[in-house]
């Protein structure tokens, strides 16, 4: 089967997150430097704030033929046209998204302890979050620091996708990578540089370079 989900860096992005700036002109920064799969995870806007967010940005993506991924709300998912949907252990399960949304082209689904990757969630996910691999200001209602040993004990158990996040930066991304992790997750190495396309370059140039050596 085709790997259901290719891609190698991916930006997590609220507003919130971007330092004052236009959440779409940064993530089209981080797009154009190798960010190629871009996930809203909007927390405390409005179901409407949240659509008019997604479409924008889908707006923008779609000229880069890069996916949209929705965090946890399935309408503002279907309706903006988007390509995916990421969801935690407490959020919509992956059984409702697969029974009601019959497009969905990516489901990314977080591992926060082992014995969900047992689960019939797992079974329906195309891609797993690792979460966190390393504790973050960012999100900090988290179970588990996976570590690096995390990542690998996760690796021997699934060949499905796995998705890093939490504190990954330039200085650890090849570490990640070669732990074995297919694709890294960023939010605030990205969002809050002062040039989004410069530090999501340095990213992407440490993973590709981490990939050709593994
Ligand atoms: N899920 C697990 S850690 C995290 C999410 C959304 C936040 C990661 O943010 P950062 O700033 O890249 O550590
Ligand atoms: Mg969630």
């Amino acid at each position: 089967m085709a790997n259901p989900f290719p891609y190698r860096l991916y930006l997590v992005i609220s507003e919130a997150d971007c330092a004052g700036r236009d959440f779409v002109q940064v993530a089209e920064q981080a797009v154009q430097g190798g960010v190629d799969v871009v996930q809203l995870r909007e927390k405390h806007a409005t179901p409407e704030e949240f659509l008019r967010k997604a479409e924008r940005l889908q707006t923008m993506l779609q000229t880069y033929d890069v996916p949209l991924i929705i965090n946890d709300n399935l309408d503002v998912a279907m309706q903006s046209g988007a390509f995916g949907i990421h969801v935690g252990r407490s959020d919509c399960s992956p059984a409702r998204i697969r029974s009601v949304w019959a497009d969905c082209r990516s489901l990314g689904y977080s591992i926060e302890q082992l014995d969900q990757l047992e689960t019939q969630d797992a079974e329906l996910a195309d891609c797993f979050g690792i979460s966190p691999v390393f504790r973050t200001p960012t999100k900090t209602d988290t179970v588990t620091e996976w570590g690096l040993d995390g990542i690998r004990t996760i690796r021997e158990r699934t060949d499905k996708p796995l998705v890093a996040i939490g504190s990954i930066n330039a200085e650890n991304a090849g570490d990640v990578i070669r732990a074995g992790a297919d694709c890294l997750a960023v939010v605030s190495a990205i969002c809050q540089a002062a040039d989004p396309q410069q530090a999501a370059r340095r990213i992407r140039n440490q993973i590709d370079h981490a990939l050709r050596s593994t």
